[in-house]
């Protein structure tokens, strides 16, 4: 079988920091619309931070004006992306590859207990048809503040011509919940060039998850310095990476969050709320059920602990595929510098163990 570079395919990613809601507001706007049937719209909105409505039609996103008509904000997504990247077979779904037609069929579950590889270059897939993996890595901190800058050191971190700046992800043998190895993640604290703070590993492209499937997300983390902001990601690429996160504090109490074209926290209700330990390996526990309305299912487990147990709206919108999973230090928003050691990672559509 003729082996594809998974750099020829796997979708670059540049992640657009600023949560969505941000992007819509530093825009100049466009041409001003007619409204048309409510049909046609997909999604009804408020931005986190503005007052304005828009509305969602097609892929492009509109600010609603006083007299009702509708003026162009941005193009948003591509409506058209199922059916360019994805087509079914016998049943099956498989990702089109453009490179040489072969087919890559998609996949519902990774998982990695970190044991195998030195170096961060050696944790990323080498081709497609392998079995899925991570798929790349972001570093976005003072040193390395824009997409361009990252994007440039990824490549030669892979190519192993160049080391980290200030910002590191990469695997060790300092600790490890199991075997001898886990991944550690250091971000330093945002500058006013950039405002988040990154240290992850990520799989983008090849996992699938719709509207209707289970996500079960479990993982132990070992904060060590710092708090992180964001410490697991699940996510759709081709909606500006909106998706589900599991949030935290900056005094560590542990929620769940969905940053799309608006945004949504689902918070702990219990009076003691639950804080991410620190100087010792925590289990954190995420279950979803995909909804682009309010019957989603959000559950999150600390330990034994379940500490959200909710529903509400988990897709942005019904054709949104999760097909993006990151976790380290996915954000870093706060005052101090973050140290987090990751191991026993796994995200599936099969539930997964919550007890220790
Ligand atoms: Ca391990």
């Amino acid at each position: 079988m003729r082996k594809v570079k998974i750099l020829f395919f796997i979708v670059v990613i540049v992640m657009l920091l600023g949560f969505l809601a941000t992007d819509f507001l530093k825009r100049d706007l466009g041409p001003i619309i007619e409204p048309p049937d409510e049909s046609h719209v997909d999604l009804t909105f408020t931005p986190e931070g503005s007052s304005d409505v828009y509305k969602l039609i097609n892929g492009d996103a509109y600010k609603v004006l006083g007299d009702g008509r509708l003026e162009f904000a941005k193009h948003a997504y591509d409506p058209d992306f199922y059916k360019k990247t994805y087509e079914g077979i016998d049943g099956k779904i498989y990702i089109k590859n453009s490179g040489d037609g072969q087919h890559i069929p998609i996949a519902t579950e990774i998982s990695d207990d970190f044991e195998q590889g030195d170096t961060l270059a050696d944790l990323i897939m080498k081709n497609v048809m392998d079995e899925v993996g991570w798929t790349g890595f972001t570093l976005l901190s003072p040193q390395v503040p824009s997409d361009k800058d990252y994007i440039d050191l990824r490549r030669c971190i892979v190519a192993g011509t160049c080391s980290f700046k200030d910002n590191r992800t990469e695997p060790t043998g300092e600790r490890a919940h199991s075997g001898k190895r886990s991944l550690r993640s250091y971000a330093v604290r945002p500058s006013r060039n950039a405002p988040v703070s990154k240290a992850t590993i990520e799989s983008a492209g090849l996992l699938y998850f719709e509207k209707g499937d289970d996500v079960w997300s479990s993982g132990w983390y070992y904060l060590d310095e710092g708090m992180p902001t964001t410490i697991m990601d699940i996510e759709a690429s081709q909606m500006g990476w909106a998706g589900m996160r599991v949030f935290v504090s900056e005094d560590g109490v542990l929620s769940v969050n969905r940053k799309s074209f608006d945004m949504e926290q689902f918070k702990q209700k219990r009076k003691d709320k639950i804080v991410l330990p620190t100087g010792r390996w925590a289990h954190v526990t995420l279950h979803l059920t995909l909804s682009d309305t309010n019957d989603g299912i959000i559950e999150l487990w600390l330990d034994d602990k379940k500490v959200i147990d909710t529903t509400g709206k988990t897709l942005p919108l019904a054709g949104a595929i999760y097909d993006t999973v990151e976790v380290g230090i996915t954000a870093n928003s706060y005052e101090h510098d973050a140290v987090l050691f990751v191991d026993d990672v796994v995200v599936s559509r099969e539930p997964l163990k919550h007890t220790q």
